[in-house]
């Protein structure tokens, strides 16, 4: 398999959808709901999923994809070339804000994350990875993470899990917020960890989410020492949802062993 010839095809790709995307602000963006009233999707996200199939199908024929909208591949095994994308990840924000949103890619063989891109398309920051080469934001090289204890840590955790729940006891997540330096909430998990990549971020947890949230994350993270598991701990099969926690060295167990309660859903 040639990596370096996938990994410019994608970066390529994944630039063109993002000029896509900055040009659909020019016209009406028609808005839909999916599982809830919350749960946001546009024609643009659909656009934009189509767009990269149809270009990975023409031009990859035997690699799988894996996307949000529905228009790839039913995944239900990580064999072969997967490729796990968001068109639009935060399309919350996407909508309300114009902003803070990100195209997500990670490209898996056989179950191991190879390249990882996470594409802030307004900000126009480029966090790319190719595994065991390093992580990088644009041209720039990112550093390998230093340990950091919870007391000085920058956490992004978002409101909803320090409010009743079904998921874990709130009041475990209410004692982390006190305990640490500070939180913040971006709205994007792959923003979320873009930022942890590049140390703005020292940990980032949520309850709830699916495998294009994180796959392209999950690679670029790997490559400057950060590990990322769902809150059991476990390895992540970027198959099904599950909870998740990315975070430094050390901090990561700190962070299960201490302020992590499941509750049994
Ligand atoms: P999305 O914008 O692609 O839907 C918001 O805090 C983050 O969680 C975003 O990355 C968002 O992705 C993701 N998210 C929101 N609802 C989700 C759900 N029901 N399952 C998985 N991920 C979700
Ligand atoms: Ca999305």
């Amino acid at each position: 398999m040639d990596w370096g010839a996938i990994d410019r095809y994608a970066k390529s790709l994944i630039k063109e959808a993002g000029h896509r995307i900055r040009v659909s602000f020019a016209g009406k963006i028609q808005i839909e709901t999916k599982a809830d009233a919350n749960d946001l999707v546009t024609d643009i996200d659909r656009e934009i999923e189509q767009f990269f199939i149809s270009r990975i199908r023409r031009d990859f024929p035997g690699h799988r994809i894996l996307g949000e909208e529905g228009f790839g591949d039913d995944v239900s095994s990580g064999e072969g070339v997967v490729w796990i994308l968001d068109p639009i990840d935060g399309t919350m924000n996407f909508i309300h804000q114009r902003r803070n949103f990100a195209i997500s890619l990670g490209i898996f063989a056989d179950g191991v994350g190879m390249l990882g891109y996470i594409y802030d398309v307004m900000a126009d920051d480029f966090y790319h990875a190719y595994r065991g080469e390093g992580a990088y934001r644009n041209d720039e090289r990112l550093p390998v993470l230093e340990p950091v204890t919870v007391d000085k840590a920058v956490i992004g955790v978002n409101a909803s899990w320090v409010a009743p729940n079904r998921y874990i006891d709130h009041e475990a997540v209410g004692r982390l917020v006190s305990d640490c330096r500070g939180t913040r909430s971006y709205g994007s998990a792959a923003i979320e960890l873009a930022h942890v990549a590049a140390g703005r971020l020292d940990a980032y947890l949520s309850m709830r989410l699916a495998p294009w949230d994180i796959a392209g994350g999950s690679v670029i993270i790997r490559e400057v020492g950060a590990i990322s598991t769902n809150l059991r701990g476990e390895d992540l099969d970027m198959i099904s949802n599950d909870t998740f926690i990315a975070a430094r060295q050390g901090l990561h167990q700190s962070i299960l062993d201490q302020y992590i309660r499941l509750k049994q859903t």
